[in-house]
């Protein structure tokens, strides 16, 4: 579907491209007759809106999912819009590497918190792997404004084209756009096979399941921590303030530090080797009890911070845990219930922060107060009240309460926002390959949230298969590694000699384009005294397990653990996925 420009353009540039430096490629007029203008139906590309720049000898720094690297790259940012909506705009960025370094790839590249893409900062994740990178801003005005900065056009008005953007319209029209754009820049012969993939995590590893269970746009992706399930996953944040406020108790941040400090220091040596790693969370819940942390001392110094989150300004806290202060974290690593002790929905593993916990510090009272969850108030107030505030109290409010919300926001959003749609058949069709990854120890997603989706494509996938037969059907195409000590997205910065698996998007392409799977997964620490230390991530169901004093690591399937996983979420008539 090339435009018959473009196919001049090319003839013209054609001997060109591979002897073309980024120079002779990256201007406004190749760009231009580059554009894959009738690539998608009701979409028009507006080819006066191209902005291009070439950058060269680009640095860009190591992050979590990818390594430092230097390279040159082509800026270009174009705009589309929707035929028949008025005022209708949407901003792609794509960079472009040099036409030598080109490795016939495409990597799409999402957002995080309410937003639809990273800015620049992943797009260097493609581009290191000769791959085109591209980011959208969904239609939301810039890069720069989130998902929920646009979702109301008015109180009590709901503006569908923004939300379904977010939901999963964007990122398919970007790779449908990035890909062919690709072909036409690289003047790709319709028979060479160009390789599309994505990277992204929590938000952006929801927005990559949107297109997981829709598309078949890419041959694999790198999904972490994925915030779907969202319904569910939004409420969520704000069951650990509920478990406060059932039990009056409004823990100082140091008590429930001591607690989780106690918990990693006795469920470290579970998993076998004594690194200040819980490998193992699941061990821990099964080994720890936390009512051993009551009475033990507590003391942290007084803080001055910069005002943001826990880092606020705090006294010197010191005192001893309370039985009250195990009673919340237990009720918070219990999960979600209503108020006949039905089980609405799954928590953290042990040794999780307690990031949802946060109390406010009163000095006019010298106490601790309730301090409402942003994220769970960000839900309530607009995608619930359509209200464009974030005032939610929770005076009145009970766990039944929490539980009607899940439902509302469940119903209302099922079709565009809780992305746990199990049936890949699509995308495995079409031989699409997916490593999910996630902390074991997330604060923000909670683990056991991507092992329920694993296991529920496991067993819509495959139901006459027996429980290995099936996960090991599952494991030939999509596979699922915790990260030990990992938080949200991130190393863990309780447990700093955790690994991190910065090279997946490698692992992925090797398994795409050479066939080689993956048994474990490489990681490396990323910090701390034991930086650059490489570890090897097991498959689910396998867990790590080090014998032999330590000496020895194994993926070992141990029934009694994976069952801790499993949350029967029997609150509900309905199958939550
Ligand atoms: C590229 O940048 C690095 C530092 O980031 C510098 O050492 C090197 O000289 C630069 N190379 C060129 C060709 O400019
Ligand atoms: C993103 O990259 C483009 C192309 O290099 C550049 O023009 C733009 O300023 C960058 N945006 C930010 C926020 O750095
Ligand atoms: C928890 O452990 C960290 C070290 O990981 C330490 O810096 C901190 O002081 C401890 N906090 C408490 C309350 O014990
Ligand atoms: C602190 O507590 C006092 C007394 O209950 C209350 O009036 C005041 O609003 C509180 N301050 C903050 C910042 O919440
Ligand atoms: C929407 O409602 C909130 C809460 O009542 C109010 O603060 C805000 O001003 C309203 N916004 C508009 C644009 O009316
Ligand atoms: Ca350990």
């Amino acid at each position: 579907m090339v435009s018959s420009a473009w196919v001049w353009g090319v003839a013209a540039s054609a001997a060109l491209v591979h002897a073309a430096t980024l120079d002779d490629v990256c201007t406004t007029a190749y760009v231009q007759a580059a554009l894959p203008l009738d690539v998608l139906t009701g979409i028009t590309i507006d080819s006066s809106s191209v902005v291009v720049s070439a950058t060269k000898n680009y640095s860009s720094s190591s992050g979590d999912f990818f390594g430092a690297a230097t390279f040159d790259y082509c800026g270009v940012q174009l705009a589309y819009s929707h035929d028949g909506i008025d005022d209708d705009q949407v901003l792609l960025m794509f960079w472009l590497p040099a036409p030598d370094k080109f490795q016939n790839r495409y990597l799409s590249t999402g957002g995080g918190g309410m937003a639809i893409n990273s800015g620049n900062s992943s797009l260097p994740g493609g581009v290191m792997y000769g791959a085109v990178a591209g980011a959208t801003d969904g239609g939301f005005g810039s890069f720069d404004l989130d998902e929920d900065d646009v979702f109301l056009a008015a109180n009590g008005t709901i503006d569908y084209e923004a939300l379904y953007m977010f939901g999963y319209k964007a990122h398919h029209e970007m790779s449908v756009i990035g890909k062919q754009f690709t072909r036409n820049f690289f003047n790709m012969a319709e028979s060479k096979k160009l390789y599309a993939y994505y990277q992204a995590c929590s938000e952006g590893g929801r927005e990559g399941w949107s297109q997981i269970q829709r598309y078949d746009d890419w041959d694999g992706a790198v999904v972490g921590a994925p915030a779907f399930r969202y319904a569910f996953q939004q409420v969520q944040h704000l069951w650990s303030d509920m478990a406060m406020k059932n039990e009056d108790y409004y823990p100082p941040p140091c008590e429930l530090t001591k607690i989780l400090n106690m918990t990693i220091t006795a469920c470290d040596p579970l998993d076998g080797v004594t690194d200040g790693v819980v490998s193992r969370t699941d061990l821990c819940k099964i080994h720890y009890d936390i009512e051993k942390t009551i009475g033990e001392e507590y003391y942290c110094a007084a803080t001055s911070g910069s005002g943001y989150g826990k880092r606020a300004t705090t006294p010197a806290q010191s005192g001893k845990v309370s039985a009250k202060g195990v009673a919340v974290a237990k009720a918070i690593i219990g999960g979600m219930k209503d108020s006949n002790g039905k089980q609405v929905y799954l928590s953290y593993q042990p040794s999780a922060t307690w990031s949802d916990a946060g109390t406010t510090y009163n000095s006019t009272t010298d106490s601790w107060e309730l301090s409402v969850s942003g994220i769970g108030a960000d839900w309530v107030d607009r995608y619930l009240d359509l209200i464009d505030s974030e005032s939610l109290s929770l005076d009145g409010v009970t766990e039944d309460t929490l539980k009607t919300w899940i439902y509302e926001g469940w119903q209302r959003y099922d079709s565009v926002l809780q992305t746990t749609w199990p049936d890949l058949s699509t995308y495995h069709g079409a031989g699409g390959k997916i490593l999910h990854v996630h902390g074991e120890s997330d604060f923000s997603v909670p683990a056991a949230s991507s092992v329920r989706y694993w296991e529920s494509v496991r067993s819509v996938m495959y139901p006459d298969l027996s429980y290995t037969a099936s996960a090991a059907k599952l494991n030939e195409w999509y596979r699922l590694y915790l990260i030990p000590g990992a938080g949200h997205c991130s190393p863990s910065t309780d447990q700093t000699n955790g690994p991190f698996p910065q090279t997946t998007l490698q692992v992925l392409i090797n398994w795409v384009e050479k066939d080689v799977t993956p048994s474990t997964l490489p990681a490396t620490v990323l910090q701390g005294s034991e930086e650059g230390k490489s570890w090897e991530l097991c498959a689910w169901p396998l867990r790590p397990l080090w014998t032999n004093k330590g000496t020895k690591f194994e993926c070992v399937y141990d029934q009694a653990s994976i069952d801790t996983w499993h949350w029967d979420l029997n609150a509900w008539s309905l199958p939550v996925y």
